[in-house]
């Protein structure tokens, strides 16, 4: 199996570290004076971008429902910090020795005591809702359209097309190392921003866009955990037993998750690739990785490019249209 290369260890002493602060520094005010002149520079057909911030791009339900509740504990907790900051404002401002020298005696008052313990109950009980309901639409399973078993290995993992129809179709993905995305790229013809650094996969899985997956998971040998964080997708592999969840993406392209679940000294070198595909393209390929797995994705790519070169004419003929 492929090893990546090891990179040098960050040394203590200050001058080390100062060296390499300044080379940081460096680093990000020429990536700061390239970003507005590389626009697009990552994976076009990935959900990576520069200079990220939050999460991923949301393809699925979940993911939107998951948005939407970090969205409202956010709300909720920036509430409460600034309540707080105000109550202790005051205390100081209006309370402190010199304003106010002769301090209540006032030990109890019900009402406010009532209140402390109510309010944070029914903050407990709107943060509750939301989130049981997620853990809940994420492990009942709806109806599905086809299955994915991925098992965790140290240090991959192997896809399986259960369904009748698939005649059993296994393979491994191995993340690809460094020293390999140009040569990958160049077979795949994409750049080498497609073939992204620590996430790229010799062999993606493969799902259809708009179809309702369900993905059974477990692991080989100790314990990883299946992450895809564009559909709101996280479960532990356990061996010897099989979790299940499901999802449904509606937009094609390639999405990249990791191994969620520290199992070992690879743990950071085995990423999870899904390729959503248009469902032509994924009738096409399906029945021709049971032959031929290489073939079938290299059609795949060809498929996947040839729809691309139409879209960009397009795009460019109605620019075109749009400028005159
Ligand atoms: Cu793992």
């Amino acid at each position: 199996m492929r090893m990546p290369r090891r990179r040098p260890r960050l040394r203590e002493g200050s001058a080390d570290v100062k060296a390499v602060f300044k080379r940081l520094m460096h680093w990000a005010a020429a990536a700061a004076a390239t970003a507005g002149l590389v626009p697009a520079a990552m994976a076009e057909e990935a959900a990576i971008r520069n200079w990220q911030l939050g999460f991923q791009p949301s393809v699925s339900d979940m993911m939107d429902d998951i948005s939407w509740f970090n969205n409202l504990t956010l709300i909720i907790i920036t509430v409460i910090t600034l309540f707080v900051l105000a109550l202790l404002i005051l205390v100081m401002v209006r309370f402190n020795a010199k304003a106010n020298p002769v301090p209540s005696r006032t030990s109890h008052n019900t009402m406010i005591e009532v209140v402390w313990t109510v309010v944070p109950i029914l903050i407990l009980v709107v943060i509750a809702v939301p989130s049981f309901r997620l853990l809940y639409k994420q492990l009942e399973i709806p109806e599905y359209e086809m299955t994915v078993k991925a098992t965790g290995y140290q240090w991959y993992w192997g896809y399986e097309y259960t369904d009748e129809n698939m005649n059993e179709l296994y393979f491994d993905s191995y993340m690809i190392a460094d020293d390999e995305r140009a040569s990958v790229a160049e077979a795949r013809g994409v750049t080498v921003d497609e073939v992204p650094r620590l996430l790229a996969v010799d062999y993606d899985m493969v799902v259809p866009v708009d179809t309702t997956v369900r993905l059974q998971v477990t692991a080989a040998d100790v314990l990883h955990a299946f992450a895809m964080p564009a559909m709101g997708l996280k479960i532990d592999a356990i061996p010897g037993r099989l979790n299940e969840t499901w999802f449904r993406a509606r937009e094609t392209g390639v999405y990249y998750g990791q191994c969620s679940e520290l199992c070992g000294n690879l743990h950071a070198f085995m990423p999870i690739a899904i390729r959503v595909v248009t469902k032509e393209q994924y009738a096409q390929w399906s029945v021709a990785a049971q032959d031929d797995l290489d073939t079938a994705n290299e059609q795949l790519l060809a498929a996947i490019a040839a729809d691309r070169k139409v879209a960009a004419i397009t795009k460019d003929g109605t620019e075109a249209v749009a400028a005159n």
